[in-house]
């Protein structure tokens, strides 16, 4: 037998299908060469200073939505969306991020619920990435629990009348449509919002310590008076919008493997060519043992990703499977990307190097899309059958 690869060290990627493999090399192709050489001034400026063409950049390789199938959307396996995840993440997670909250938030909600007209009118174009969307479902004083949102939609005559704050909005002030949930008589409904509607606006947040290369946003609706076909008809109940959250938790499953591949990468270049005591850190013992957890980590991962990829396409995948993958696999990121900081000493603390910015960036992977703990809540409840939510 062969001895294991050191960046692929249980030969997961020889487990992918001709057509997957062209997808993680077109993926990553691109990510090194449109993203990685310009991340780090990104994150360094909070910002991403061109939005849109990001979202056309995107559009052309064919990662918006491409999962889903129609509208101008690739129509791709799970296992092969993942795989795009993966390698976004291992540079960035607000690039994944830019495109779960695109395709698995936004498209998904008008695909899954929304109307021929809203689909034909919103999704061809977001999946070229020629309009933006964003997704509204946390507030100011609702997150973990989305079910006391205060967003109300009243029925006016045929319209729609909103008033309410969104809060931590990925893309809320670059989006073209706002997939905003709201309290309703008839309980939580999806509506879709265009931004330059009337009483609606989208403030910035800034301040970021984390998940800089990403815009984020308050949303405020103001008596937004929408006609009666902006309600997405096939949303009923807190059970659609956490329909949504399931697509983009799985994308997080596969993009937090990408973050701590990306770290682990960067600590064993580090380890062969830092030298101190008149040699390679890499022949100290704790450092292999650091090595070793991350080696661990990262394949771990990487097999726990590729399992609920097949569980979903075979259609057998459930939430609970969903949430373990996130709680385990960003607690997994974070363990090495904290690993690999400490390897690479003061260096590690800069933006010369991956580690401190994938670092950073994990406590919001680890807090947004169902926090650590709501994960850990979910899967009790699963295996006890006992709700300790409340
Ligand atoms: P609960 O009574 O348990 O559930 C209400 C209804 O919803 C159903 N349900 C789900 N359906 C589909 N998928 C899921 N994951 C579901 N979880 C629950 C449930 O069966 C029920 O249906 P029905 O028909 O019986 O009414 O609701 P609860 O109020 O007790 O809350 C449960 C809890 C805490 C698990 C849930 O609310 C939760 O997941 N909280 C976390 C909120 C969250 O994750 N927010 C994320 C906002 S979006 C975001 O962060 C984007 S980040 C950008 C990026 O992805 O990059
Ligand atoms: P809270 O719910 O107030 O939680 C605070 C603490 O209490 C956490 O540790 C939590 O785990 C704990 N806690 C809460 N309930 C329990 C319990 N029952 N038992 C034990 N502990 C509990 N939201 C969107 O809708 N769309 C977006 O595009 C979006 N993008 C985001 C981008 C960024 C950069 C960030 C940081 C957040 C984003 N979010 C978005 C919001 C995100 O989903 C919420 O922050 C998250 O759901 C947690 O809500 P919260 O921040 O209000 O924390």
């Amino acid at each position: 037998p062969q001895a294991p690869d050191p960046q692929d060290f249980l030969a997961l990627d020889a487990t992918l299908s001709a057509e997957e493999a062209d997808i993680r090399d077109t993926v990553r192709a691109f990510a090194n060469r449109e993203l990685l050489p310009h991340v780090a001034d990104w994150y360094e400026a909070g910002t991403l200073p061109d939005p849109r063409g990001l979202a056309r950049a995107f559009g052309e390789l064919g990662v918006l939505g491409m999962h889903l199938e129609g509208y101008g959307c690739a129509g791709a396996g799970a296992v092969a969306y993942g795989l795009a995840c993966r390698e976004l993440e291992a540079v960035d997670s607000g690039l994944r991020s830019f495109v779960s909250v695109q395709g698995s938030l936004a498209m998904y909600a008008l695909h899954r619920f929304g109307s021929s007209e809203q689909k034909r009118e919103w999704l061809p174009r977001m999946a070229a990435g020629e309009a933006i969307g964003c997704f509204g479902l946390t507030e100011p004083d609702s997150g973990s629990d989305p079910g006391s949102m205060r967003t109300r939609a009243r029925r006016d005559g045929a319209d729609w009348v909103l008033d309410g704050t969104k809060m931590w909005i990925t893309n809320g002030s670059v989006a073209d449509v706002a997939i905003v949930w709201a309290a309703t008589d008839e309980g939580v409904r999806g509506f879709a919002v265009p931004t330059d509607a009337p009483g609606f606006t989208a403030n910035t947040l800034h301040r970021k310590l984390s998940l800089r290369a990403s815009i984020t946003s308050e949303l405020v609706l103001e008596g937004v008076r929408l006609p009666g076909d902006a309600l997405l008809p096939g949303s009923a109940g807190l059970g659609s919008p956490l329909s949504c959250l399931n697509e983009a938790r799985y994308g997080i499953v596969w993009g937090a493997a990408g973050a701590a591949r990306a770290c682990y990468a960067a600590a064993l270049d580090y380890a062969g060519t830092r030298e101190q005591f008149g040699g390679p850190i890499a022949g100290f013992q704790l450092t292999q043992r650091k090595l070793a957890d991350m080696v661990l980590d990262v394949n771990q991962a990487g097999l726990t990703a590729m399992r609920i990829g097949r569980l979903k396409e075979a259609g057998a995948c459930h939430r609970n499977h969903i949430s373990l993958g996130k709680f385990g696999n960003v607690a997994a990121a974070q363990r090495v990307a904290r690993a690999a900081r400490s390897l690479h000493g003061a260096n590690g603390i800069t933006l010369e190097y991956p580690v401190m910015r994938h670092m950073a960036n994990l406590e919001t992977v680890a807090t947004y899309e169902g926090t650590e703990e709501i994960h850990a809540l979910s899967i009790g409840q699963a295996v006890t059958g006992v709700s300790a939510f409340r």
